[in-house]
């Protein structure tokens, strides 16, 4: 096990990134906590392991860019807005919910974000949200998160054909866990991601790194030529460290322990102790007042659209 960390060692953070994503994993394991007491509504997917995907995009987005998130969203709106508050707050059906409380974990809509649940249902939107940008705001991007699972979806083609047709401001982020829902990548994907970019003449940039620098860096050139209208499908190789949504995990014990040693979380703590322990018990208490807070909140009220 320490010689995996040593192999991996991950650059140093500025303390901003860290929190960020420390926020995350503490959001979403206190969502378990309170899934588990009853006091959650609905259901809920975590990005335990995945925070580090929109940590690093963070800074190459801007106000004037569309983001469009899918079921595994905390860490996209999060990265986006850093409103704890807000979306805990929508997820418990509390005052200041970001959507009244009406949108829960998966359908939340904020300025130019949005997410559904429902599986490559936002690539043409984003297309077409791209194309509007091209012809009315040029430098601007629409980023799309989907997942391997998704790219089983038909509008996921149709998409891409317009994107590369219409030479759209489109960034594609491809968080490829291995698996969808309970079927590992290699059983539901002919071919590869790369390849079915490439069939639509579109660019396909693969991150293995963990290290939210290194991505940072590799990616920054890319996304600027986005917003110069040429589409890119930006494919992590990630994992899942939870289950599908709660309680639904039946992959093998050693999927499951392989995913664990990739896991940012234990590798930044082995790689930067100091930093790493003086922020994980600040950002673990914020969490937790945030969410004693909230908790005591009345309902939300929907006020209409
Ligand atoms: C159109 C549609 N079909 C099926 C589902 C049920 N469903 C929710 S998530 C999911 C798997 C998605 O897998 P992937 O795209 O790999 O994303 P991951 O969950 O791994 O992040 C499925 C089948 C859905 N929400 N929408
Ligand atoms: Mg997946």
């Amino acid at each position: 096990m320490t010689e995996t960390l040593d192999r991996l060692r991950l650059s140093r953070l500025d303390d901003d990134d860290l929190e960020l994503l420390l926020l995350v994993r503490h959001f979403e394991l206190k969502l378990l906590e309170l899934y588990g007491r009853g006091e959650l509504n609905g259901t809920t997917h975590t990005c335990l392991g995945q925070e580090y995907v929109p940590v690093a995009l963070r800074p190459l987005l801007g106000p004037d860019d569309h983001v469009f998130s899918n079921h595994r969203g905390h860490g996209h709106y999060l990265s986006a807005f850093r409103d704890p508050h807000g979306l805990l707050a929508e997820i418990m059906g509390r005052e200041g919910a970001v959507c009244g409380g009406v949108g829960g974990s998966q359908h939340i809509h904020r300025d130019r974000y949005l997410s559904t649940g429902v599986q490559g249902e936002s690539l043409p939107v984003a297309a077409g949200v791209a194309l509007h940008l091209k012809r009315s705001e040029p430098g601007a991007l629409a980023c799309v998160y989907i997942g391997d699972g998704t790219w089983g979806e038909g509008a996921v083609y149709e998409a891409l054909n317009l994107a590369a047709l219409w030479e759209l401001p489109l960034l594609l982020v491809v968080e490829n866990n291995g698996i969808a829902q309970s079927t590992p990548t290699a059983s539901h994907m002919a071919g590869t991601v790369g390849s079915r970019a490439a069939a639509f003449g579109i660019r396909h940039h693969l991150v293995v790194s963990g290290d939210v620098n290194e991505i940072r860096a590799s990616l920054g050139p890319l996304v600027a030529e986005v917003r110069g209208s040429r589409p890119l499908v930006v494919e992590f190789v990630t994992h899942r460290l939870g289950p599908h949504s709660k309680g639904d995990d039946i992959r093998p014990a050693g999927a499951v322990r392989a995913a664990r040693d990739n896991d940012w979380y234990d590798r930044y703590a082995h790689d930067h102790p100091d930093q790493f322990h003086r922020l994980d018990g600040l950002v673990r208490a914020e969490v937790q007042a945030i969410a004693d807070e909230v908790a005591a909140r009345p309902p939300a009220r929907w006020e209409g659209a």
